[in-house]
């Protein structure tokens, strides 16, 4: 298999990725900026299917109109030059000082307000370059101390702002729904709906509810210690995995974003397996930094990484799934009654109660007893990771 990314495959990238200059809190930038309409072109080259950005990676912040329409024109051109697509568009409510305090959340209600315009502007430009999704990542709605977030209050604001995005959409006719991005910390201390987890029960508070999903970061999950393809798992059976960011860290540690396949390869294993397997048909996006020791070169070869390891991994979860001895170890760690109902069809709590092989006469010690297999079914896994077989 050649591994040639392709735009069926739906890989994109946001503007932002290749295009971070690499500035971090310890140093300055080791790399120029780069020119949007190049990336569009660069990406198309490697193979991806699209693009995505935060308004301020395609027009500069404090940008006049005119200057605004300027650059919107020649993005759409490289953009039905190349065939490229914007599936997706976020809004950048973190860079600016004014969001130093959050944006939907900020204490002050004229930043809030202030916020809420400028993702609106920016949802219009996301519909008109035929974007569906547009992830809200809540950088900076957090805190680094305890009293100065009234948790529950901020809430109360966030849940006022979807609502509102949410009512505009509608009104709109917009084909657009909003995927929430969690993430722990960083920047704040401590950011608002820090898991996959916290979203999900929050987007459960909402008006469009049906509107509003997920845009999960593998990094992310894992800053926070947390199995990401669990995750995501649980976002698919709740009907909420709108987008997915991809990439790779190694452990709790910063947010990484290194390329996806770096940091912990089995979670990615894992991972590619359960979207093609679960059928997830959304862009599969990278969100990742192409380390700061590297020159454009580098940036590319980081970026064509991306794709290259999502291919090399899905031929191998496709291969461990088709393998007979996998097969057989899955069935001898019982999977296949893991799917079948607890209870028959039509039974009741009563007929359960009533059933004395269930608990009567159930020996425990023997069940207790039973080894699951579970160690020879992830050795296969693994050595087909390694590639030592199929
Ligand atoms: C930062 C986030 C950010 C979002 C989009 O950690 O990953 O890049 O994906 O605002
Ligand atoms: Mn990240
Ligand atoms: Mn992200």
């Amino acid at each position: 298999m050649s591994y040639e990314p392709a735009p069926e495959h739906k890989f994109t990238f946001g503007l932002w990725t290749v295009g971070w200059q690499g500035g971090d809190p310890f140093g300055d930038a080791t790399r120029p900026a780069l020119d949007p309409v190049e990336t569009v072109q660069k990406l198309s080259e490697l193979g991806a299917h699209g693009v995505t950005f935060h308004d301020d990676d395609l027009i500069p912040f404090g940008s006049s109109e005119a200057e605004r329409e300027g650059i919107v024109k020649r993005f759409r051109q490289a953009l039905d030059a190349t065939g490229m697509k914007v599936p997706m568009a976020t809004t950048n409510l973190f860079k600016h000082p004014v969001f130093k305090d959050g944006a939907f959340t900020a204490n002050d209600r004229d930043v809030r307000r202030y916020a809420l315009r400028k993702t609106l502007r920016n949802i219009d430009l996301a519909a008109e370059l035929g974007a569906t999704t547009y992830v809200a990542w809540g950088g900076r709605e957090g805190a680094e101390s305890g009293g100065a977030k009234d948790v529950r209050v901020a809430l109360d604001r966030l849940k006022e702002a979807f609502d509102l995005l949410g009512d505009y959409v509608v009104s709109q006719g917009y084909d657009l729904r909003f995927a929430i991005e969690p993430k722990p910390n960083e920047p704040r201390g401590d950011i608002l709906l820090p898991t996959v987890g916290h979203a999900l029960a929050f987007i459960n508070e909402l008006e469009h509810a049906d509107r509003v999903g997920l845009n999960p970061e593998v990094g992310h999950e894992q800053m926070a210690g947390l199995n990401f393809p669990h995750g995501i798992a649980q976002a698919l059976w709740h009907g909420k995995l709108f987008h997915i960011d991809l990439n790779g860290q190694s452990g709790i540690k910063y947010d990484q974003d290194f390329r996806f396949g770096a940091g912990d390869l089995r979670q990615a294993f894992w991972l590619v397996d359960l979207l093609e397997s679960a059928g997830y048909e959304g862009p599969r996006h990278f969100d990742f930094k192409p380390p700061r020791t590297e020159d454009f070169d580098g940036v590319w070869a980081s970026a064509a990484g991306c794709m290259r390891n999502y291919l090399i991994l899905k031929e191998k979860a496709a291969a461990f799934r088709a393998d007979p001895e996998v097969r057989e170890a899955l069935r001898a760690s019982r999977l296949d009654e893991l799917a079948r109902p607890t209870l028959n069809e039509g039974e009741t709590a009563a007929d359960l109660l009533a059933d004395t092989a269930a608990f009567e006469e159930f020996d425990v010690d023997a069940a207790a007893g039973r080894g699951m297999a579970f160690e020879r079914l992830d050795q296969l896994a693994l050595e087909h990771l390694l590639g030592v077989r199929g």
